[in-house]
């Protein structure tokens, strides 16, 4: 467990999406960290530090808890900042009870497995552009499909759960990951993309439910300034 003489180092950029959901619980809870600013345009997490660092995982976050132990895995750091800061963060962040701790690790693997990936296709097809590849357009429509029905599928969960959040009327860090990762959907001009409230009504509403918690709403605006910067890096 963090002891009061470990402290806490945060490797991040603003671009990631599991970077701005560690960030986002940290703010929450006005937890004391040195912030690591990692340089992902120019591949630093790639460089031979990193690796030494991270025990040969390289991904950003990054969340250094002293010199014995650190985390890959943004789910994991979500989950041990949650338990190891209890007490500063708001109750029920990353519920005690058994079926409600396991209802939140459920949507957090969601996020993982499911959701970042299936929405993140098209981006990555976006970045990964092959004119030669004459198959190119079928597997970015296939790609902007998928991220059409992810989002709806969200959306229509949100509207069946009735709640404020996702697992209840009290945010969660698995509100947090998903709220991240769901933003990637307005970087570009497409279907998925769009902040449509007459076809994803649940999905907005939740989203301003988010943007209204403070800490969250700030990392967020922050994202939102850079955004054109990160669609022209994308793109170039
Ligand atoms: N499952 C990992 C995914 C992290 C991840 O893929 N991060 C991106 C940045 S947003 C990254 O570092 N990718 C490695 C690369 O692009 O070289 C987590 O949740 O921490």
């Amino acid at each position: 467990m963090q002891s009061p003489s470990d402290q806490l180092e945060v490797y991040w950029f603003l671009g990631g999406q599991p970077s701005r959901a560690i960030k986002s619980l940290l703010a929450m809870g006005e937890i004391e960290h040195v912030d690591k600013v990692v340089d992902y345009a120019a591949k630093a997490h790639r460089e031979e530090w990193y690796s030494k660092l991270t025990d040969g995982h390289p991904t950003l976050p990054y969340l250094k808890i002293n010199e014995e132990f650190g985390i890959s895995e943004s789910a994991s750091q979500l989950r041990y900042i949650a338990t190891a800061y209890a007490e500063k963060l708001p109750a029920g962040i990353y519920p005690t009870e058994l079926q409600q701790r396991i209802t939140v690790d459920k949507w957090l693997d969601w996020s993982i497995s499911y959701f970042r990936p299936t929405i993140h296709l098209y981006i990555d097809l976006t970045k990964a552009k092959d004119d030669a590849d004459e198959h190119y357009n079928e597997k970015r429509t296939a790609a902007l499909t998928s991220c059409e029905d992810a989002v709806n599928k969200l959306d229509a969960y949100l509207k069946r759960a009735g709640t404020d959040f996702i697992t209840g009327d009290q945010v969660t860090i698995a509100d947090i990951h998903i709220f991240h990762e769901a933003t990637s959907q307005l970087m570009f001009d497409a279907p998925c993309a769009k902040e449509d409230a007459q076809k994803r009504p649940h999905l907005t509403a939740w989203r301003q439910r988010m943007i209204a918690i403070p800490a969250i709403g700030a990392i967020n605006e922050k994202f939102t300034a850079i955004l054109p910067f990160v669609i022209k890096w994308l793109t170039s």
